[in-house]
């Protein structure tokens, strides 16, 4: 997979070098491609903001900056931009599985208050353009949800993370996993500080610990997230399990 960033802070994107990451670019499965937004500012200061029309506190980033960029690093092929923004739509584990699915990513962070709006409404008529935010708070710019989507994008391709199947059982994972959260692990030793691992992990009988697995990440999201658990898509065990928590005292939601 392709991936281009236009920032004006190219540096930022030092962690890209480091562990999966850093693997997925040595071999090759991940091509990162970084770009000083500001080599397409002209004038001496190379000043890529401005004023914002209307008035208001803070400034915006110019619109024929960023266009003459995203051409230049579009030529003639046609990524999936991303920008990222607080005003965007939620980034999230199906979004993240979409990416990984594209050959060709292009994002464009920006800083201050933001790109003029033309810009998207430009590329938003010549490529799939999505706005995404990576939480309901403020970063002072994008470059740190690009690296949190990059991440997030790069352990789901092919031959980047090391158990094959690892990513099947992450919380959020579409499938068994959809809208729950992954229980408590456990490694040796089998008692530590008089905690001990519970003894159905150590059983070796696979149907119970897949079922013990399964009945923690509805105990864990219905402590920590009520709101994923959606019981019309639970099966007739899974609503048993949620049954049983409300004798252990457990909070149950409704
Ligand atoms: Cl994508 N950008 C900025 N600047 N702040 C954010 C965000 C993005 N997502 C959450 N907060």
């Amino acid at each position: 997979m392709r991936i281009d960033v236009i920032s004006i802070f190219p540096e930022y994107f030092a962690p890209l070098d480091v562990s999966l990451m850093g693997k997925a670019r040595a071999k090759g499965i991940l091509d990162v491609r970084l770009h000083q937004l500001r080599e397409w500012a002209h004038d001496v200061h190379k000043t890529v903001d401005d004023t914002p029309y209307g008035g208001g506190p803070g400034m915006v980033m110019k619109p024929e900056i960023w266009g003459a960029a995203i051409d230049d690093v579009i030529g003639e092929g046609s990524p999936r931009l991303v920008v990222p923004t607080p005003s965007g739509r939620p980034f999230t584990q199906a979004v993240a599985l979409e990416y990984a699915a594209e050959p060709w990513l292009l994002f464009a962070p920006a800083r201050y208050e933001g790109i003029d709006s033309r810009v998207m409404i430009e590329y938003g008529a010549r490529l799939r353009l999505d706005e995404v935010s990576i939480g309901d708070y403020v970063l002072a710019g994008g470059e740190a949800a690009v690296l949190v989507m990059i991440e997030a994008v790069a352990r789901l391709l092919p031959g980047v993370l090391g158990n094959a199947v690892s990513a099947v059982d992450d919380s959020f994972a579409p499938g068994a996993m959809e809208n729950l959260l992954e229980g408590p692990v456990f490694t040796k030793p089998p008692v530590w500080r008089g905690h001990e691992v519970p003894e159905v992990l150590l059983s070796g009988h696979h149907g119970k610990i897949a079922r013990w697995r399964r009945d923690e990440a509805l105990r864990r999201t219905l402590r920590k997230r009520p709101e994923l658990i959606e019981r019309g898509e639970l099966s007739p065990a899974d609503l048993r399990a949620i049954e049983s928590f409300r004798a252990d005292g457990d909070p149950v939601a409704d």
